[in-house]
């Protein structure tokens, strides 16, 4: 197990130190950031910090030095948002302080979405993706559809907020065979359910796959509501997508 001292950018031990009680997270939080590279921990410092423009500088460095873009996004940005999402839930942050992380990921993100994306193998299938009804959390989703299309993959983005109604017409248009949900919210989890409501009152239930993802959301609860797969990170969602492809009459 490591230690704090493995870590070598001071703010993030101090934000550790001062923000974190919780023994498990704690825990996580030195053993995710003592295996992270000090550049990477230095683009972490940025984005908890809310400071986009240093994010940005940093993100285009690391590219510049030869950094893997998946390296970054795991060890930099995600990792950095674990200890915002932390700060957030123990009221240390607010919604606006949130929000400059979110724009600092965004901007981090700019540069590793077209490395992601860019595949250049034939499209192997199409996907509906989107941010449930009455949630706007984002970020999860958008690096879903990036490794998505890195895989292969031409994803319809519906954004965030997305009607039972607008999923079952997009599904329609773009006779898409799968369908992914994202959900942030405990209150908006069960809008999933209700979506896959809406497709077997539309008789459409079979045409699609449906996995769902989103920090709340577990296997259970995807298996409760009756979607064919749960996806507990981006990996997980092209895995899903790719058996879905491969094997579609198989239950995941
Ligand atoms: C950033 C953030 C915000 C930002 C969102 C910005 C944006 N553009 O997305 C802002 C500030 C707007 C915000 C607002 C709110 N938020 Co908020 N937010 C967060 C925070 C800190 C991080 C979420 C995030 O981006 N995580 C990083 C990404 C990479 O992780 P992820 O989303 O889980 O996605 C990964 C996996 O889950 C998976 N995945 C995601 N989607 C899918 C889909 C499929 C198909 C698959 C297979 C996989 C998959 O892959 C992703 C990549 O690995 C979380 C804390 C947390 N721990 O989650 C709170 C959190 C979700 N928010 C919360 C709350 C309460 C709110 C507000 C209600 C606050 C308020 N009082 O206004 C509002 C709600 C607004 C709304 N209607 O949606 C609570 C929810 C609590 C609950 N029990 O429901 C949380 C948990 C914080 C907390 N502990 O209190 N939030």
């Amino acid at each position: 197990m490591a230690s704090i001292s493995d870590i070598a950018n001071e703010f993030i031990r101090e934000e550790i130190e001062e923000f974190l009680e919780e023994p498990d997270e704690i825990a996580l939080a030195i053993d995710t950031f003592a295996q992270a590279t000090p550049a990477m921990q230095d683009i972490a410092a940025a984005l908890i910090d809310g400071d986009h423009h240093t994010v940005d500088e940093l993100t285009e460095a690391a590219l510049e030095a030869g950094t893997e873009a998946l390296e970054i996004m795991d060890d930099g940005l995600i990792a950095a948002m674990g200890i915002v999402g932390i700060k957030f839930r123990e009221n240390f942050i607010f919604v606006p302080e949130v929000l400059a992380c979110a724009r600092a990921m965004k901007a981090g993100m700019a540069y590793i979405e077209p490395i992601l994306s860019e595949s250049g193998i034939e499209p192997i299938g199409t996907v509906i993706m989107g941010t449930v009804k009455g949630d706007l959390h984002d970020i999860g989703k958008n690096l879903c559809i990036m490794m998505l299309r890195g895989a292969g993959f031409v994803v319809h983005d519906l954004g965030v907020d997305t009607s039972e109604d607008e999923f079952i017409e997009a599904v329609e248009e773009h006779e898409a065979p799968i369908l992914g949900m994202s959900a942030l919210l405990t209150t908006t989890m069960p809008n999933m359910g209700k979506t896959i409501d809406a497709f077997i009152d539309e008789d459409l239930r079979e045409e699609v796959k449906i996995m769902v993802g989103g920090a709340p959301v577990t296997q259970t609860f995807a298996d409760d509501m009756g979607a064919d797969g749960y996806g507990k990170d981006a990996l997980a969602c092209v895995a899903l997508a790719k058996q879905f492809l491969e094997a579609p009459d198989e239950e995941w």
